[in-house]
């Protein structure tokens, strides 16, 4: 087999948070009187809480400080927190569970290389908790997508190499952040329209073909 370890990004590859980040944003966004709508949440996949809030704070008018905006970022996540427990495991595609399933048949290891700092959390209501054999997520890393950090520590955790490793994305800066550490990366979609990953997928079970 080309690779001994997959790692794959949470949100957007594994399950899908968007309408939840979505609707937690608007409302911190409505309350400071910020333009925010669904082409503006696309531009915060894959991308930290901090630096999505940034996006976001493109169209205030004013000016914010450093202990202002961690206060809305923090309202933000508390929003999301109560909205993340409407998942339960039926929010897991069979097509998702029997191709991880299939994966971990042919001996590979899996491991979640996401930026978000709920992804335990997230794993937990899908009824993944335990399943994966590595979870490297924005708790454990300083530098956010498109740097690789993510990607490093989830190899280094599964005691691999990059090189042995593929990462599935779906955003941008997660197949660029793959890339920078030195791995082959299989993309979905707005990943796959960048033209950067190695494989571009137009589903999951793709992925059985790829690691043969
Ligand atoms: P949190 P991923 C990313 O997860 C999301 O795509 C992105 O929209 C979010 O801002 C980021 O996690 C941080 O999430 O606020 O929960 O720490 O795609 O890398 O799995
Ligand atoms: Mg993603």
């Amino acid at each position: 087999m080309k690779y001994r370890a997959v790692i794959f990004d949470l949100d957007g590859v594994i399950c899908f948070t968007d309408k939840y980040h979505y609707q937690a944003w608007k409302s911190v966004a409505d309350e400071l009187g910020i333009y925010f709508d669904e082409k503006i949440n696309d531009r915060l996949r894959g991308v930290s809480r901090k630096a999505s809030f940034e996006i976001i704070l493109e169209n205030y008018d004013g000016t914010m400080g450093e202990e202002e905006k961690e206060r809305w970022t923090d309202k933000k996540n508390e929003i999301y927190k109560n909205l993340l427990k409407n998942m339960s495991p039926e929010d897991l595609s069979k097509e998702v569970k029997d191709t991880l399933d299939q994966l971990r048949e042919r001996g590979l290891s899996l491991a979640i290389g996401s930026s978000s700092k709920n992804a335990g959390f997230i794993l937990h209501q899908l009824g993944l908790g335990e399943y994966f054999d590595a979870v490297s997520d924005g708790n454990l890393i300083s530098k956010s997508k498109p740097d690789p950090e993510v990607f490093i520590k989830a190899a280094e955790l599964l005691g691999e190499n990059p090189e042995d490793c593929l990462v599935v994305e779906d955003a941008k800066a997660g197949v660029q952040a793959a890339k920078a550490g030195g791995m082959d990366c299989a993309a979905l979609g707005d990943g796959a329209k960048s033209g950067l990953a190695d494989y571009n997928m137009a589903k999951f079970s793709d992925l059985s073909e790829i690691v043969k």
